[in-house]
């Protein structure tokens, strides 16, 4: 994610907590595809209280290093310095399921792909391929959900 975060335009969720996910390098042999990239770009978990969770992330993160970035009504980051990867989103309806983790994309094609075709595969769908100019002038996102319910994204800052 570049400049503006996701928690800045965010709306309150509607679900609750589940997991926690490590964002991680993954190396072009690894890949195999002639990538190098980041695999996470960020992870969102729905909280049913802001103040309980930011309490919580900041003295258990913060040992790890990780400070937080943003706090607003709806939603907090944390991350180490410069970089926010944990988004905590506040729920205020009923409680749903899911996580959201958002994949970074090497380029905007891919992220088009990755729309189609997790939608032929059985994915809902969560936001069509495009720039989200409230989270950045260059965040180029698309947005499915999986069998689960857990709000997949596929992003590119480019
Ligand atoms: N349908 C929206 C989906 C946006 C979305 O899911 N954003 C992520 C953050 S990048 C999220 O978890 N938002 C929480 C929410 O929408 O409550 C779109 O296409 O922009």
């Amino acid at each position: 994610m570049d400049g503006a975060r996701p928690g800045l335009r965010l709306r309150a969720a509607a679900g609750g907590p589940v997991s926690f996910v490590f964002a991680g390098l993954v190396s072009k042999s690894a890949l195999g595809n002639g990538w190098n990239q980041t695999v996470y770009d960020h992870i969102g978990l729905k909280v049913k209280s802001l103040e309980a969770s930011v309490r919580f992330y900041r003295a258990a993160l913060g040992v790890l290093g990780h400070v937080l970035h943003s706090q607003d009504e709806a939603s907090a980051s944390f991350g180490p310095p410069g970089e926010p990867g944990l988004w905590l989103y506040l729920v205020t309806g009923s409680v749903g399921p899911g996580i959201h983790v958002a994949f970074r994309a090497p380029e905007r094609s891919a992220v088009d792909r990755f729309h189609k075709v997790g939608l032929d595969a059985g994915g809902q769908e969560h936001g069509s391929p495009g720039v989200r100019a409230d989270y950045g002038a260059h965040y180029y996102a698309a947005f499915l959900i999986d069998p689960d319910g857990n709000n997949v994204e596929a992003v590119c800052l480019r």
